[in-house]
């Protein structure tokens, strides 16, 4: 059955390669995807193939390319290795990319999700030329059903001047109902409160909206979205994830927190993947979940009945967990919600709902600074995401990481961080599988030996413990944070004897 039923759209329908044609070099493209789900399937291969010809003629092509978080390898990869990117925004984790952010080839604007769409209608990225979009069916009137993510879709295809829409049959029919798209947004000083006080309410409609004129090109394809599996927990992984559930346990005892929890978000990984798990295992039931990323964990707790609801913005699954929803979709109908990412992410929200928020980390110092994007405070690994939306305007925030990195060589408690994502005035609980230290209410120095007995790996407490002393020692007169500046940083050359930078 066709499933593009507006007879004015019907007749955009063509190639790859000639919807590719309508991208010129030096434009910003609006690409939709989400953690290797929802990015479109064919024209980016048909744009990496039309870059490369044109290098090949000598002639330069780049574009800007702009998307919801990360995509997969026929996006960011495909452009990357065919050197067709100047810019990159919001979020990237394909490897052959970082390495070109990283060689300084290509400028990564790595922002706040809730951020990228906003950014756009205020201006300051400039104008966007064209939006490629995967939906899953067009509808006779002209709306489209997204299919499995709807990141900035809303944004770029409002904002672009011309559309690409890419039609995926793989995405199950089924998918109308599953989405919640607000259309309110105004630009201040006109906005207004939005009106969501749970985290699963309905605030805007099941489809999005396209101007049919913008609609240049529409590509029918029928491709999987490309996620990978997640490894199963490590002992690391379940000695955190056992830590934070009884942390939860203990806020319950102490009335800190209801007894069904508060909405829960959790960033992507295997940690938090674990901690998903954890709370299968757990005596808590009735949870809800107003997170970025709908994980296999979270399939996991809504099988079971555990978890009421979720609202994100994406999937992000395994291909089994892929497999699972696929096949059940209809039990999932009504507990599952898919939003744009400027209202999944909402600070607001995140802040009126009371949302318990669970992210990685590369490292924290013992202050109580987190660094969740770069090495050695200059390469970057992927970016912040959602970790500071929802870090900053929790109600309770944990950023969990293994004590070590690179086989022990690496300490990821540190003296001061080299690169700082979540300041000490945001950051709540670190888990490493060590231990746990809350550091609530807690000056930066108490933080200091909290941290470091609770979260350092043994083999690094020592070390820390003395350079907090000497620090101390060393400057009488200033120890709210005691420092001694040349040591922390030089703390940092051990990342080179790893040569792994
Ligand atoms: O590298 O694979 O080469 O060995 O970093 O580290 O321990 O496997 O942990 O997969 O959970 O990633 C912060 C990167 C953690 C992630 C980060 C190396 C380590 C390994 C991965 P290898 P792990 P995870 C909302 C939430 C930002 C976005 C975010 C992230 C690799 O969680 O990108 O939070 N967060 N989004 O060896 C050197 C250290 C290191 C280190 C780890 N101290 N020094 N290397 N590594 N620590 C959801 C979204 O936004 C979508």
């Amino acid at each position: 059955m066709s499933r593009i039923s507006d007879s004015y759209l019907a007749t955009k329908v063509t190639t790859a390669e000639a919807a590719a044609e309508h991208i010129s070099p030096g434009d910003s493209v609006g690409i939709s995807g989400f953690t290797g789900a929802g990015y479109p399937k064919a024209v980016p291969t048909a744009l990496a193939r039309r870059i490369e010809a044109a290098h090949a003629r000598g002639e330069e092509f780049t574009i800007g390319l702009w998307t919801g978080a990360s995509t997969a390898p026929e996006v960011d990869g495909v452009l990357a290795e065919a050197h067709g990117l100047h810019m990159r925004v919001p979020y990237n984790s394909d490897p052959t990319l970082r390495g070109l952010i990283n060689s300084g080839e290509v400028d990564y604007v790595d922002s706040h999700l809730s951020h990228s769409a906003q950014h756009m209608w205020f201006g300051f990225y400039g104008n966007l030329d064209v939006a490629v979009v995967e939906v899953a069916a067009i509808l006779p009137n002209g709306l489209l059903i997204p299919g499995s993510s709807v990141g900035n879709n809303k944004t770029w295809l409002d904002q672009a001047d011309k559309v690409i829409l890419e039609v995926n049959h793989w995405h199950p029919r089924e998918y109308e109902g599953f989405h919640d798209i607000y259309y309110g947004t105004a630009l201040p000083p006109n906005r207004f409160p939005l009106q969501m006080t749970h985290s699963f309410q309905r605030i805007g409609d099941p489809y999005l909206r396209v101007d049919p004129a913008k609609v240049v090109a529409i590509v029918e394809t029928d491709a999987p979205d490309r996620n990978t599996p997640f490894k199963s927990p490590d002992a690391d992984s379940r000695a955190m994830a056992e830590l934070l559930v009884d942390f939860l346990r203990h806020e319950v005892a102490h009335g800190r927190m209801p007894k069904d929890l508060l909405p829960l978000q959790s960033g992507v990984g295997n940690v938090a993947n674990a901690v998903l798990e954890g709370l299968v295992d757990s005596e808590f039931e009735n949870l809800t979940s107003f997170t970025e990323v709908i994980q296999d964990g979270m399939l996991d707790l809504l099988d079971c009945g555990k978890l009421r609801s979720v609202s994100a913005t994406s999937f992000g699954l395994s291909p089994t967990g892929q497999q699972r929803f696929l096949d059940n979709m209809g039990a999932y109908k009504g507990r599952v919600l898919l939003r744009s990412e400027e209202i999944s992410n909402h600070p607001e929200l995140v802040r009126r709902l009371g949302v318990v928020a669970i992210n990685g980390m590369i490292e924290a110092d013992i202050y109580g600074n987190v660094n969740s994007t770069h090495l050695m405070g200059s390469g970057i690994m992927n970016g912040i995401g959602g970790s500071g939306d929802f870090a900053r305007n929790a109600f309770l925030n944990f950023f969990v990481s293994p004590s070590t990195a690179k086989n022990g060589a690496i300490s990821a408690i540190v003296p001061m961080a080299s690169h700082v994502d979540h300041t000490e005035h945001d950051v709540h609980v670190l888990v490493t599988e060590q231990g746990l230290a809350d550091l609530r209410g807690l000056s930066p120095s108490a933080r200091a030996d909290r941290v470091i007995a609770n979260c350092a790996h043994p083999n690094y407490r020592d070390a820390l413990t003395d350079y907090v002393e000497r620090a101390r020692a060393a400057r009488p007169t200033a120890q709210h944070t005691p420092h001694l500046l040349d040591e922390a940083l030089s703390w940092h050359s051990r990342y080179l004897e790893t040569g792994k930078m």
